[in-house]
């Protein structure tokens, strides 16, 4: 059975080319102009964090629930879904280091709450898929926090909210560094070990961002397999990384064909996507582009995948199978760059 796959994206990979050292190249299209982007550019699902939804996560709950129904209504006009809503912890000075790792009571309080907030948001938008993306549940330095109490602190999070809501799935998006020194939980085999300690192992999945995988040293389609065996790979966040720096979210493929085009074929030839989930990409424009071209780096991630998957889709599989048969891991080699080159 071949997939028919869906794409997402998230309203923050159209944005103004700012970065840490410079202001913004172009002005920001508005939320409703973003939308119109989606059909256009061959997406359905809309990825969201909480504040995304509503004006803001810290307004009293009858205004975000308005704000909520009428993202809903927008999306329902226009024949898009929501395929999850992650708590965007890590901008709120609450947050400051933390927010479900820190060391004061009372941010951790007002986490739990924003986060159970972010799941009534999703039940809203329709969407039962909570993604966690723990971005400053680290350290800058060790001594900063203790790190058996931090884990636990992750596990008692996920239990909190998988208790308030029996219907909502966690999808932990997991990364290395970046903004912190060090994650607590830097990959996705970490995640999966504390899933299986919560109240809901079944409810608790992952989320894998190419980049992310290689920040950690790791090849990503490795990482997909992982979860995929474990029948845990809910989503994915496919986009390029150059090399061990910051997180760059470059469009997918641009950097290393073969790599994307290993993701693509474990996600293919193990069914992805055929109970529902979205190939998401989390891909940035490059800050040289003009505001018209803007949305190109989406349009490309998604047409390289489409690409990709015909090369998948192509490949002699018997060649490779009588190749692994024979250990002639130089004659594949070249099959598989030959393929790539349309040889
Ligand atoms: C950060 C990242 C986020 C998450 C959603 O590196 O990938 O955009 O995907 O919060
Ligand atoms: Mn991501």
């Amino acid at each position: 059975m071949t997939t028919n796959y869906r794409f997402s994206f998230g309203p923050w990979n159209i944005h103004s080319g700012s970065d840490p050292f410079g202001p913004a190249m172009r002005d920001e299209f508005t939320f409703a102009e973003k939308l119109e982007f989606y059909k256009k550019l061959g997406f359905d699902g809309v990825q969201f964090h909480d504040d995304d939804v509503v004006t803001s996560a810290d307004d009293p709950w009858t205004k975000q629930e308005s704000d909520a129904k009428r993202v809903r209504q927008l999306l329902d006009e226009r024949g898009l879904v929501a395929e999850f809503v992650a708590p965007r912890l890590w901008e709120n000075e609450m947050g400051i280091d933390g927010s479900i790792t820190s060391n004061s009571p009372e941010a951790r309080k007002y986490t739990l709450e924003r986060s159970k907030r972010a799941v009534d948001i999703a039940q809203i938008i329709g969407t039962k898929n909570i993604v966690l993306w723990p971005a400053r549940e680290g350290t800058y330095m060790r001594e900063a926090k203790d790190p058996v109490a931090s884990i636990g602190r992750l596990v008692e999070w996920m239990n909190a909210l998988l208790e308030y809501n029996k219907d909502i799935r966690i999808l932990g998006e997991m990364k290395p560094n970046e903004p912190m020194d060090q994650a607590y939980v830097p990959t996705v085999g970490h995640f999966l070990g504390l899933a299986s300690l919560t109240v809901a192992p079944s409810r608790v999945g992952a989320l894998i961002e190419s980049a992310h995988s290689i920040l950690a040293g790791l090849d990503p389609s490795d990482d997909m397999a992982y979860a995929l065996y474990q029948k845990k790979l809910w989503s994915v966040h496919l986009n390029d990384q150059n090399g061990l720096k910051f997180d760059e979210d470059k469009s997918f493929g641009v950097v290393d064909l073969r790599r994307a085009f290993n993701q693509v074929w474990v996600l293919e030839r193990n069914g992805y996507g055929q109970n529902g989930e979205f190939v998401g990409l989390d891909v940035k424009a490059l800050r040289t582009q003009s505001k018209e071209k803007s949305t190109k780096h989406l349009s490309n991630s998604r047409e390289i995948f489409l690409k990709l998957l015909d090369l998948v889709r192509s490949l002699d599989v018997k060649k490779v199978e009588g190749l692994r048969a024979s250990r002639d891991y130089e004659e594949l080699d070249l099959l598989i760059v030959n393929h790539l080159m349309g040889k």
